[in-house]
Order: C-alpha cells, then sequence, then structure tokens
C-alpha cells in the first residue's frame, strides 16, 4: 500500500476546523445587529492575540538564535518597551474597539423600543409580548424583522441564560431579577435559541425556536398561537 504524502493528510486539516462554523447554534454566522457586533469584536480580539502571539514567537526564537545579541538589551529595556509601550500601543485601540461595541448593543432606556418579557424555567421557555394583550407563547419566540426588541428576562426557579447564537449574546435569567438585552434580527426566518447555563438533568432539551416575521403579521400569528392552545 502506498503511503501518502504528509500534505494529503493536512489537507483535511481546515475540515476539521470549519465544520462546526456554521449551522443552527454558529456564532460565525451572525443575522443579527448584535451577534454582527460580537462576532466583530471577537475577530478584531482574535487578531490582536494572534499578532501578539506572532511577536512573542518572534521575540522568543530571536533570543534562542541569537542570545548574544539578545543578552545586549539592559534588562530596564525590556520592561519599558515590552511591558510600558508594547501593552500601550496594543490595549487602547482594543479597549476602545470594545467599549463601542458595548455602548451599541447596550439596551439604553431612552430610546422607546418594544418589549417581550420572557420567564425561564425548568426546562422551557414563556414568552410573552405585552403590546399584544400579554399574549403566551411556549417555546416559540416571535420578533419582528429589522426592528429592535428588549428582551425582559427572568427565571421561576433556578439560573438559566438566554442565548439564541446568530442573533444575540447571551444574557442571564435569574430568579427575581429582571435582566434587559436589546436582540434585532435583520432576516426573517426560523432561528434557534438554548438555554446556556447548566440548570439540571433536562437542561440540554431546554431549546426554543425564534420565527422572525414582518412586523405587521405579528398580531395576527400571535393570535393565532393564543387559539391553537
Ligand atoms: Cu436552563
Amino acid at each position: 500500500m502506498q503511503i501518502k504524502s504528509l500534505s494529503f493528510y493536512f489537507s483535511f486539516l481546515p475540515i476539521i476546523f470549519l465544520t462546526a462554523c456554521d449551522g443552527p447554534f454558529s456564532t460565525f454566522m451572525p443575522e443579527g445587529t448584535m451577534a454582527q457586533s460580537i462576532s466583530s469584536l471577537w475577530w478584531i480580539m482574535f487578531a490582536g492575540a494572534f499578532i501578539i502571539f506572532l511577536i512573542m514567537m518572534g521575540l522568543f526564537l530571536w533570543v534562542m538564535i541569537y542570545p548574544k545579541t539578545a543578552r545586549k538589551i539592559k534588562s530596564k529595556h525590556w520592561i519599558i518597551y515590552g511591558g510600558l509601550v508594547f501593552p500601550g500601543i496594543i490595549l487602547p485601540p482594543l479597549v476602545i474597539f470594545t467599549l463601542i461595541t458595548g455602548e451599541r448593543i447596550i439596551p439604553l432606556p431612552s430610546q422607546n423600543v418594544p418589549e417581550i418579557h420572557v420567564e425561564a424555567y425548568q426546562w422551557g421557555w414563556n414568552f410573552r409580548y405585552p403590546d399584544h394583550g400579554e399574549i403566551l407563547t411556549k417555546d416559540v419566540l416571535y420578533l419582528p424583522e429589522g426592528e429592535a426588541v428588549d428582551l425582559h428576562i427572568t427565571s421561576r426557579d433556578v439560573i438559566h441564560s438566554f442565548w439564541i447564537p446568530k442573533l444575540g449574546g447571551k444574557m442571564d435569567a435569574i430568579p427575581g431579577k429582571v435582566n434587559v438585552m436589546r436582540i434585532r434580527a435583520e432576516e426573517a426566518g426560523t432561528y434557534k435559541g438554548l438555554c446556556s447555563e447548566f440548570c439540571g438533568v433536562s437542561h440540554t432539551i431546554m431549546r426554543f425556536d425564534v420565527n422572525v416575521i414582518a412586523p405587521e403579521e405579528i398580531n395576527q400569528r400571535l393570535l393565532q398561537e393564543a387559539s391553537d392552545e
């Protein structure tokens, strides 16, 4: 049997790394404004970390290959340039970008945004729509396409965590407390959400569907849901 070259086996490597990049729970394929901001921040942080890694590896190799030259650099210069100047150049842009992203996804009370009340419990989700006669949907969340909504998230029993990977970040659902998260889906369609905090034996089945539909259709769909109950 002919032994294949190493490059043949290495050609499969990207497949291993990229197979998990798509699918309903992927954060690499954002479809909402908040998820897009978080994803961009992740890539910028990744690029920053990667650049630092390359510089550190370069320095490491330099010290290993040319130890005599490296020894000529005074230790105080390593501290000044490596410990103060270098982080002083790299960290501020990352911090500024993080603050801008946080500001963009934070639910500012001054903006008038419709509310949906989310209640987590072992092991499911209740969604109530105050703008539509407090209609209740179980394990199905209806969101208007292209419009921001404030989700008021709480829990009936233990701590859970609300997450729609393609649309936004995670938010803890804590008994006796209401956490607000703004979410905005740009494209109509069906998405998947889940509990991302281990909450008991049936934690893994604590999932829900998200139907993003035209804003003018929401009321009719909710009334339909209510009559089906
Ligand atoms: Cu849970």
